[in-house]
């Protein structure tokens, strides 16, 4: 026997074990499988603290960045759930009823007097994505993307999260300076959590679900868009929120398809969109008017991939890296959009006509991330 196979004392392997989990943990990493291993050990180091606005069954993951607490991984709760993909709790009720409809693209006004109060439930829901796929989603007040948040610099954002499914959920907002340990913390089913920031730079930010693992998360549909607008206004605009984002898909069971973590490990999904749904702004397209200055806001959610944004037939008189107006680039015909990022695209309609704007990774193109702009007289 050599030295490799030689059994490893138990204290010790329970040590590495532990070891292991606690960085893949930190790391958001924890997966299917190797977490149940963790919880049937029985040998938890920190117990649960309730502080801050959150409930008894919130956790802070104390020794640990971010939220990451491997009891608190998706995959333990439900163990009868289709192994590795979204199709828990109440995901896929429902599904063959389940409607189409087109995500609003339209930027709405910011809320007004300098204070959003936002209360989201995170819901496990059927969603239809197109006419023949409806998904297994995991998500923020029943759609994907999430709802579209709207603001100023220096407002103030107060976000409460209650969490209707079994599974451990939390929010963390790319448009916030704040602890993550406190307000990005998971929540359990039935508890709340309150937090409150004040954004301090203008920009399209993506939010998400943080909890463990957040591919999975982001990838079942907990991901949006919060649009901070700078305290002085942009020039006057025809205003679109665009969120790109991947579906990575099991077949089809029962009139749903649900979302599918080794797919996601794998990163080559099935599906590429804008808010959603394949190719949906081809059905029904966007409609501007020549003359209009044309503003996307556009986020890449992925969970992996960016989203090269191009207008066919147009160029972008400016693209705001960040932080609107400043960082701002001119005649830009391509620009990418990093997951996990946002950037700001004008461009101003001399001509009317149909103008596709795409994901110009064209692999990704075909797969749904296209739509068109329509310019009318
Ligand atoms: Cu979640």
């Amino acid at each position: 026997m050599n030295e490799q196979d030689a059994p490893m004392p138990q204290d010790l392997r329970a040590t590495d074990r532990r070891t292991f989990l606690s960085r893949a943990a930190a790391l958001s990493l924890a997966i299917p499988g190797v977490a149940l291993v963790s919880c049937s050990t029985g040998q938890q180091e920190h117990t649960d603290t309730a502080h801050g606005a959150a409930g008894p069954g919130a956790t802070t993951g104390n020794r640990q960045p971010h939220n990451s607490d491997s009891r608190l991984d998706s995959s333990l709760l439900e163990p009868e759930h289709r192994a590795g993909t979204s199709a828990t709790g109440s995901a896929a009720v429902g599904a063959p009823n389940t409607t189409y409809h087109r995500w609003d693209p339209t930027l709405p006004p910011p809320a007004p007097g300098g204070r959003v109060q936002l209360h989201w439930h995170a819901r496990e829901a059927p969603v239809r994505i197109s006419d023949d796929t409806a998904v297994a989603g995991w998500t923020f007040e029943g759609d994907i993307p999430g709802p579209i948040v709207h603001c100023r610099v220096g407002d103030t954002v107060e976000f409460t999260l209650t969490n209707d499914a079994d599974i451990p959920h939390s929010m963390d907002f790319h448009a916030a300076q704040i602890d993550p340990k406190e307000s990005f913390k998971s929540v359990v089913k039935g508890q709340s959590l309150t937090f409150t920031y004040r954004p301090k730079h203008a920009g399209a930010f993506m939010y998400h679900c943080g909890t463990a693992p957040v591919l999975m998360h982001i990838g079942s549909g907990m991901f949006g868009c919060i649009v901070v607008s700078p305290r002085e206004p942009l020039p006057p605009a025809k205003e679109f929120v665009l969120v790109q984002n991947e579906f990575y898909l099991a077949d089809a069971a029962q009139g749903v398809r649900a979302s599918d973590y080794q797919k996601m490990l794998n990163t080559l999904p099935d599906i590429v969109c804008f808010n959603g749904r394949p190719n949906q702004y081809v059905k029904e397209p966007i409609r501007v008017k020549v003359g209009d200055r044309v503003r996307f806001w556009v986020v890449s959610a992925g969970p992996s991939h960016p989203c090269n944004f191009h207008v066919v037939g147009e160029q972008f008189d400016k693209v705001y890296l960040g932080a609107p107006p400043g960082n701002a680039i001119t005649g830009v015909q391509t620009f990418t959009v990093a997951p996990g990022g946002g950037m700001v695209f004008e461009l101003v309609c001399d001509v009317p006509g149909e103008f596709p704007f795409v994901n110009h990774g064209f692999g990704h193109g075909q797969k749904g991330a296209v739509g068109i702009l329509v310019v009318e007289s």
